[in-house]
């Protein structure tokens, strides 16, 4: 299998890598594109889920979130984004629920509605109670205004408080994943969290036994080990 890559650097300073393997350029030139950061767990979300079902794509490495030729894919200036031929979508969300639409199998969304519940609100729990309080930007300010010692601490408490809620839904629903046997949304969220916290973050798990339990079952999948922030063309080691 052939396998070329090229590095380009665009007029505004946004980095893309492009990946081509086997085929030919016009198909290249179909596959999905995700704009991403190693680091990032908003990203690593996707690409857990884009390895899930089997999709191939071209990393976009995205190293300023700022500039011009970015905001006009996501004008909040956020990773991750996700162009399918003439269509962008923003935020790991509602990138997930396309690939979804578009790509049903294997399917991330349970039939049993209380299943699909307990799904969402791990998800929102992550997305909207834990990430954007750790969000780098916001890290950063607490850094500046407050000072650089109150950065982890600030981390770990955000995060604690979110995994204690996790804990306690998720004991009740777990299976070998979040809500059962099957992998499903709620680790598409879980499982990118679970890896920041324990293993940038340091967070204490001695209280989270469920969470523990399902970190260990994340690192058995290939697609979530191949997503994993050191195993992208943009890792920093
Ligand atoms: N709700 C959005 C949040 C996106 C987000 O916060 N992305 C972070 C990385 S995980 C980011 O781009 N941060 C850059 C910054 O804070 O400037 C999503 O799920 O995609």
């Amino acid at each position: 299998m052939r396998k070329l890559r090229q590095i380009c650097q665009t007029g505004l300073g946004i980095s893309l890598r492009l990946s081509f393997v086997g085929g030919t350029d016009m198909a290249t030139e179909n596959k999905l594109k995700l704009y991403s950061h190693w680091i990032s767990s908003c990203s690593f979300r996707v690409r857990f889920a884009l390895n899930l079902k089997g999709l191939p794509y071209d990393y976009q490495i995205v190293t300023t979130f700022s500039e011009p030729e970015f905001l006009k894919l996501n004008p909040i200036g956020f990773v991750p984004v996700l162009v399918d031929g003439d269509s962008v979508i923003a935020d790991s969300f509602a990138i997930i629920m396309y690939l979804e639409d578009k790509y049903p199998h294997p399917p991330l969304l349970p039939h049993d509605i209380l299943k699909r519940a307990i799904n969402f609100q791990a998800v929102t729990i992550v997305s909207s109670s834990i990430q954007p309080f750790q969000n780098y930007t916001v890290v950063k300010y607490i850094g500046e205004k407050i000072g650089p010692d109150e950065k982890l601490p600030w981390t770990q408490r955000v995060i604690g408080k979110g995994f204690t809620a996790l804990e306690k839904l998720l004991k009740n629903h777990a299976g070998r994943y979040a809500t059962g046997d099957e992998i499903f949304l709620a680790d598409m969220f879980l499982a990118p969290q679970l890896d920041a916290a324990i293993r940038r973050f340091n967070v204490d798990m001695k209280e989270f036994p469920t969470l523990s339990r399902l970190h260990e079952a994340y690192n058995e999948i290939p697609a979530f080990r191949e997503a994993l922030p050191e195993n992208q063309p943009d890792a920093v080691h």
